[in-house]
């Protein structure tokens, strides 16, 4: 078999999304996300102009082959867009193996090791009574872990929560599908890492009355504290029993964690930024976290990711794939094939995407009782409707950022 064609589809259905799509000769066909959320463009030209030539006439079957084909032999490792355009050859070579074999991705990779993937969901509310009607909204959804973002008094607008858009004075700002803010400049939120410090605790104290001890809470720090600063949050959040504390500190500074892990029993999640192995290994080897939140589409695809998994099993550490709706469709099928084949599964984030999105992708997967099934159609079960695709040209579309009430910028 050979890679007959290799076509790069952008389509913004509901938000922008990269996609791979492989042609064998024997007419197998196979999808995988290159979705880089805001500098999707640089994903589209590394793929079109300098991976689609290496592709066409390779053998489709040499997944690892042909990995470290494109991630040694371009000699530039590394880094957001190179390693989303590997990802999505990975996830289409992945597909069409499915495909010729006759077998869901998850049946390649080792079979089924559970019935379902537990998924949590993203409740938010600028005030404590939003975000309990929003809690209530997920739990009537059937999910059974929930993230918990809110609003701190005095702050304008803090990405990650939803409904702040018409106060923000942009009505179609909606985080749950469009965080990033199509056509214009991107949007300035504001930050008081004290104000939040300070508001946080009593939010999650108020949720597990309300809501009582079982349910598995969930929160992103999204990389915006200090060191010292986070420790106190691990310890203060303490009696509230989190399910994980993500990306309390900025990602690159990894010694960070030592100091935090130093002072708290929270548990902690990091690295949906991370793009290989080499971002995770000391601080899995170390044990300075609970769980790996590394995406397919950002870590250079299933390949690399299982192996960072299987590595970070060896020290009881678990998988907490990134699926916000950023990752595309194809994305988050990858995500939920390989997290029913792993050991270490842990949870995997669910946030849905729009109709729109559904209508270009369609997808085999299930959502009952709070789990997610991948399927059981060959390969990854997800196909793309180019016509619908093609409704949709893209949209340039920014990520917020943020500044200290002094106009300082602070991480996001
Ligand atoms: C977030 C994401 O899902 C998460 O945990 O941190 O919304 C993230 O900010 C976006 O994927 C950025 O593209
Ligand atoms: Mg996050």
């Amino acid at each position: 078999m050979r890679i007959d064609k290799a076509e790069v589809i952008v389509t913004s259905p509901d938000r922008n999304f990269v996609t791979l799509r492989l042609t064998t000769d024997e007419g197998h066909v196979g999808l995988g996300d290159a979705t880089l959320n805001g500098r999707e463009l640089a994903v589209v030209a590394y793929l079109k102009e300098h991976v689609v030539p290496l592709l066409l006439g390779r053998d489709p079957a040499a997944i690892e082959d042909t990995w470290q084909y494109l991630y040694r032999g371009a000699y530039w490792r590394r880094g957001p867009v190179t390693m989303a355009a590997i990802a999505a050859v990975d996830m289409a070579l992945w597909d069409i193996k499915g495909k010729a074999a006759g077998m869901p991705v998850y049946q390649l990779l080792g079979g089924a090791s559970r019935r379902g993937l537990l998924a949590y969901g993203h409740a938010s509310g600028k005030t404590t009574d939003e975000l309990f009607d929003s809690v209530r909204s997920h739990l009537e959804q059937g999910y059974r872990a929930i993230r918990i973002q809110t609003g701190v008094p005095g702050l304008k607008a803090i990405y990650g929560i939803a409904s702040q858009g018409a106060d923000a004075g942009d009505a179609d700002v909606r985080y749950d599908h469009e965080p990033a803010r199509r056509g214009a400049l991107p949007m300035e939120e504001d930050w008081d890492t004290r104000a939040y410090l300070r508001h946080l605790p009593g939010v999650f104290e108020a949720v597990r009355n309300e809501f009582g001890p079982e349910l598995p809470l969930l929160h992103d720090g999204h990389h915006r504290m200090t060191p010292i600063q986070a420790a106190k949050l691990g310890k203060d959040l303490e009696p509230y029993d989190l399910f994980w504390l993500e990306d309390c500190t900025p990602a690159e500074n990894q010694e960070a964690l030592r100091l935090v892990r130093q002072h708290t029993t929270t548990p902690l999640a990091i690295g949906e930024i991370f793009n290989t192995v080499w971002d995770f290994k000391d601080i899995i080897r170390e044990q300075l976290i609970d769980y790996v939140r590394g995406a397919v589409t950002h870590m250079g695809g299933i390949t690399p990711l299982k192996k960072t998994l299987d590595y970070a099993a060896m020290y009881q550490i678990k998988s907490g794939m990134h699926g916000p709706t950023d990752i595309s469709p194809v994305g988050m099928a990858a995500a939920m094939h390989l997290g029913l084949a792993i050991h270490n599964f842990g949870i995997q984030e669910y946030m849905q995407h729009g109709t729109r999105t559904n209508e270009v992708f369609q997808q085999s997967f299930t959502w009952a009782d709070g789990m997610l099934h991948p399927g059981d159609e060959p390969g990854l079960g997800v196909t793309l409707d180019v016509d619908e695709a093609g409704k949709y040209p893209y949209a340039q579309a920014y990520l917020p950022y943020n500044r200290l009430h002094d106009g300082t910028m602070h991480d996001w």
